[in-house]
Order: C-alpha cells, then structure tokens, then sequence
C-alpha cells in the first residue's frame, strides 16, 4: 500500500533482499563462553560487516537500537513485529550474546536497519565502539521490563542515554515500558507515571534536561507493541507531513472515518490522518490485514491452479489444431496433385 502513495527511495545495491539478518561479529562479542575473543574481533572486521561506518548507509537506512537489561524483552518485540512469531513462541528464545543487525525494507518508507543488543552490554569494553554505533543511529529503543524491579533498569536506561546524547544530539529516544501484560491498568498508569518521573529525575539531575525521552506501555501479547513501534518508525520518516494531509484530504473526500497507511508486512503504520488514533480501530485494522492476507493466498493458490490448467488446455488446444491443419492441408494437396482420372495436374 505505501508504495502506491511513495515514489521510492534510492537504495543501496545490497537492499535487493527483503531481509537479511546478520550478526556483528566481533563487534561486541558478549558471550560469556571462551568464543568472546579478539580472534572473533578480527574475522568481524574481514567479512566487512561494519558498514554502519558508512556515511551513506544511515542516510538511507536509518539505524532502529534495541536496548536494556536481560530478558527484558528485545528479542521477543524484533521477532513479533518483524518476524510474525507468535508471543508464545518467544518463551523458547536463547539469551543475545551478539548484536544481531538486521535489514528491515518491507517498502521505500520502511527501510530500516533494527540493532538487537545483548542485555549485558559493557560501555567500557573496549570492543564495544559506541561512537561509531550511536552515529547513526535515527532511534534508540530502551526496553524496561514492567514486571521485575526496574531500578536497575533505570540506572541503565541513564548511562545509555547520556552516552548516546553526547555523540549523537539527534537520536530519538524511546523507552518502551514492557510486558505490561502483567499488569492491572492501575498499576500500568502508575508504572508509567514513577518511570517517567525518575527517569526524567534522573537527566534534570545530570542537567540534561533537554533530553527528551518518550514513554510507550507495551506488550507483545496484544497490539501495543505494533503501535509504539509504528510511531517510531513514523518519526524517521521524512515524508510524514506530506502522508497526514494526503490522508486528512482523503478522509475529508471520501467520507471514511479514519485512514491508516500500513505496511502490510509488519503491520506497522507509517501515517494516519490527523485525528486522534484509537487503539480499538488500529487493532480491527490489523486483523482485516490479516484476513485479507490469508483469504488472498488461498485466492492466489486457486488463481494459479486455475490458469496452469486453463494454460495446459490452451497448449493442447493450439496443438490439436495444427495437427487437423496439416492433415486438411495434405488432403488438399493430396486433391490438388492428381485429376480424378489419375492423371498429374500440371501447375502453370
Ligand atoms: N509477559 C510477557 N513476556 C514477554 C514479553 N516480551 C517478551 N517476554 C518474555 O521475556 C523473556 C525474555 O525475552 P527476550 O526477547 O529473550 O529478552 P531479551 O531482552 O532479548 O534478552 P537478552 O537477549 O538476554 O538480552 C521471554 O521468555 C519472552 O517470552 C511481553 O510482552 N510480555
Ligand atoms: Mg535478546
């Protein structure tokens, strides 16, 4: 659907396949096991993995960093949102002891690169160059497990923030306070409203208050998690002015009530009108897609059984034809050839 509304955008020679998923070797190796070595480091930068250097590639690829502590969650929203894994899949994902990158180009619009993070990420090892991550980096996610003790959480969210604020003023950042699933809807308003509180606390305290983080409850058992990665998403997208007046034109038109532009792919939006999102419309939304997408492929199935048969016929068809052809043309020459006394006809 956005690439209807969206004339693409230049890609890079490598962005053919639609996904491709690669780990930073030797970037930061944060296995506990005897594998995390400097030998890891090297073959790392031989395979030439380390594009995030290259200037051009965060132009068109804005870079998406998932991070916070273990078990927090990171893996799991990649792979919901992403990967279409069922949330209860998830339970069965092995702890992250590499950065895991992986190129997300479901159309011009969303054409992204997602950083998935160890929880155990060190700042002050030295094969862990923060700099040259944080470069180009358009947004950086910070998952907070709602239901653990997110003390430490926080005293991390903060280092990682203030770390990332001095190389880079322009990244966006986004705490998604996590597994809310868990929780009473009083006690979420609450979690929220302490993390916010601390967290902002906690820069006012550094005198950086100009820092502005934004706060998402989510989860990956409903729809929360599609919606704050797709305002996200949104945020890097240059052309976002321009797609929320093409739709408020749309909707003011055609009398619908509220317009979505999604990626089918991921189910994430990349605009909507200017009026308020409800959450119960964006979910119905999302499961409209998905009848389409499964009526469709049975359509399609059906589709293509239907015209190979109807392409076979033709093919036997077109055959029996020339066949008849030929043997009415050999009769006629056949008549042609001889006068009924048996005598050859001279062709003049
Ligand atoms: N209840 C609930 N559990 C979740 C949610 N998201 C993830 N989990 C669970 O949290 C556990 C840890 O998930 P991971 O995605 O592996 O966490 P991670 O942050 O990638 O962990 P590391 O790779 O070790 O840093 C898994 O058992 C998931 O099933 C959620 O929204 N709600
Ligand atoms: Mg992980």
């Amino acid at each position: 659907m956005s690439q209807v509304l969206g004339k693409p955008q230049p890609q890079n020679e490598d962005d053919d396949d639609e996904e491709e998923e690669d780990e930073l070797v030797g970037l930061a190796d944060y296995g506990d096991g005897p594998d995390s070595s400097d030998a890891d480091l090297d073959s790392g930068a031989e395979e030439g993995v380390l594009d995030f250097s290259d200037p051009f590639s965060s132009e068109v690829k804005p870079r998406i960093l998932l991070m916070g502590l273990r078990r927090s969650g990171k893996s799991s929203i990649q792979k919901v949102v992403f990967h279409k894994m069922s949330p209860n899949e998830t339970l069965f994902l092995e702890s992250t002891n590499k950065i895991c990158r992986e190129d997300v180009s479901n159309s011009s619009f969303v054409n992204f690169q997602i950083w998935d993070f160890p929880g155990q990420i060190d700042f002050f090892d030295p094969t862990f160059d923060y700099e040259m991550i944080f470069r180009g980096t358009g947004a950086l996610i910070f998952v907070i497990d709602s239901q653990d003790d997110y003390m430490e959480a926080l005293a991390r969210l903060h280092l990682t923030v203030t770390r990332a604020y001095k190389v880079n003023t322009d990244i966006n950042f986004e705490v998604f306070i996590h597994k809310v699933d868990g929780l009473s809807d009083d006690h979420k308003i609450e979690t929220q409203r302490d993390i916010h509180q601390r967290a902002n606390d906690d820069l006012a305290d550094a005198g950086l208050e100009k820092i502005h983080l934004s706060f998402y409850l989510t989860s990956i058992y409903d729809h929360s998690i599609f919606e704050a990665f797709s305002k996200v998403v949104q945020k890097l997208i240059p052309q976002l002015p321009t797609l929320e007046n093409l739709l408020n034109i749309f909707i003011s038109n055609s009398g619908i009530e509220k317009a979505f532009l999604f990626d089918v792919v991921s189910k994430i939006y990349i605009a909507t009108d200017s009026t308020p999102v409800d959450m119960q419309t964006y979910e119905l939304c999302c499961d409209m897609i998905d009848v389409v997408i499964d009526i469709s492929c049975i359509y399609l199935i059906d589709y293509n059984f239907h015209c190979f048969r109807k392409a076979i016929h033709e093919v036997f068809e077109v055959r029996m034809k020339v066949v008849k052809s030929r043997k009415v043309q050999n009769r006629l020459q056949k008549k042609k050839g001889a006068t009924p006394n048996g005598t050859p006809r001279v062709l003049l």
